[in-house]
């Protein structure tokens, strides 16, 4: 690691409190903290490698998150502070996605197409934001850490507790080994 880059988090692997509770809003008073931390955030997630990372994933309980697409391989970095969805089109789609706080794990989850999006900046400046694609997934997923859901939460209690008991079942594997 390079001196100017800002030092990774540990990534909390499911199942685990935090990542079960609602976070809180971020207040004035906590932008020290988030501005602190969103480097650090963003240092961790290309590391996993991932596009995206929420706050209560590095057992922080806060409304915020990280993302970045990588759209044709050159980094565009998105701090969501108080995301929150505004709309949802009628239409759905279906995608892989996968969590890095269930490593190893995918599962095909069927998600509104299109969202838009209100969120701040670390200035504290609102946006809004129209997605589709797998940006749209991504955001929704990240939003959803925010309220302690996994994407293993929208599957059927059959194939979540296929997933779940895979994941147990590696964790035991590693453990013995
Ligand atoms: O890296 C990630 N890939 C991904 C793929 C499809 C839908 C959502 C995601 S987000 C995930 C990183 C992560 O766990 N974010 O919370
Ligand atoms: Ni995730």
């Amino acid at each position: 690691m390079s001196e100017t880059e800002a030092p990774g988090l540990g990534i909390l692997i499911a199942p685990h409190r935090t990542l079960k509770a609602r976070a809180r809003a971020v207040t004035p008073d906590d932008m020290d903290r988030v501005r602190a931390l969103a480097p650090r955030m963003f240092a961790t997630m290309y590391k996993a490698p991932g596009i995206g990372l929420a706050a209560p994933q590095v057992d922080v309980g806060l409304r915020f998150a990280v993302v970045d697409l990588m759209p044709e391989d050159k980094p565009r970095p998105f701090t969501l502070i108080k995301p929150e969805i505004l709309a949802v089109s009628e239409e759905w789609a279906t995608r892989e996605e996968g969590c890095l706080s269930l490593p190893g794990q995918y599962a095909e989850v069927s998600r509104p197409a299109q969202v838009r999006v209100g969120y701040h900046d670390l200035d504290g400046k609102r946006h809004e934001m129209d997605a589709e694609g797998l940006l749209a997934a991504c955001l929704q997923h990240e939003i959803d850490h925010l309220n302690g859901v996994l994407f293993v939460d929208h599957l059927s209690v059959l194939k979540r507790n296929m997933i779940l008991r895979r994941r147990a079942k590696e964790q035991k594997q590693k453990a013995s080994e």
